[in-house]
């Protein structure tokens, strides 16, 4: 049985970083309190992507924590990351399974019930539901409302997790949605501190009854 916690979900994003100071960045998070990361690139080569990957498992592992590969199963499978992250354009659930096996975490992005019901039909562990506001980091996404996040959260047996420019002073509309946790990229990874802000993100949550 997997077992994994979506509470404060942390995703990279190394644009703008010297490799360094991306890592102690990462290693900052993980001392805050992230319970999952995702790695998450977008313009690197295939061996670069996976020699990142490696070096952020190494990180990862020291805490805990479950790395997640966005969008790449040969780079998930080639770091025995704990699992992949997979959009609506990348490698279908289903084939994505049989690839990398059940013990791995699966999860989706999905944007309506439809998207939902067929990500977990097709075996997604979790879902990643947004954005819910709009967002700087570089993506190409439209808004969901909370009440779609809701109707979501109520239709699929999976945990759900809201994504888009959320941060520790906005994310009250998320409360009684049914989530079971936050995703950060910037609120977290362009903070001056980011174990603090993962810190801060997690108990503006708690304290106000989003996640346990
Ligand atoms: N998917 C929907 S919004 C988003 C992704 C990857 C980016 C969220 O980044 P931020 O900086 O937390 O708004
Ligand atoms: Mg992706």
């Amino acid at each position: 049985m997997k077992n994994f916690d979506t509470s404060l979900y942390f995703i990279t994003d190394s644009t703008s970083f010297a490799e360094e100071e991306f890592l102690q960045r990462v290693e900052s998070a993980l001392q805050g309190g992230v319970t999952i990361l995702q790695l998450r690139e977008k313009n690197k080569s295939t061996r670069e992507y996976l020699h990142l990957a490696e070096k952020v498992h190494r990180l990862t592992i020291q805490y805990h924590i479950p790395l997640i590969i966005d969008d790449r199963i040969d780079i998930a499978l080639a770091a025995d990351a704990e699992g992949v992250h997979l959009g609506q354009s990348d490698m279908p659930i289903d084939k994505a399974r049989k690839l990398i096996g059940c013990d791995k975490i699966i999860g989706a992005t999905t944007k309506t019930v439809a998207q939902a019901l067929e990500a977990c039909k097709n075996g997604a562990d979790y879902l990643g539901v947004g954005a819910i506001y709009p967002t700087t980091t570089k993506v190409k996404t439209v808004i969901t409302s909370v009440d779609t996040l809701r109707d979501i959260c109520r239709s699929v047996p999976v945990p759900v997790n809201a994504i888009g420019g959320l941060n520790k002073e906005n994310i009250n509309i998320l409360k009684d949605s049914g989530i079971a946790g936050i995703c950060a990229v910037s609120a977290i990874m362009k903070a001056d501190d980011p174990m603090k802000a993962a810190m801060e993100l997690k108990q503006s949550a708690i304290s106000r009854g989003i996640i346990t």
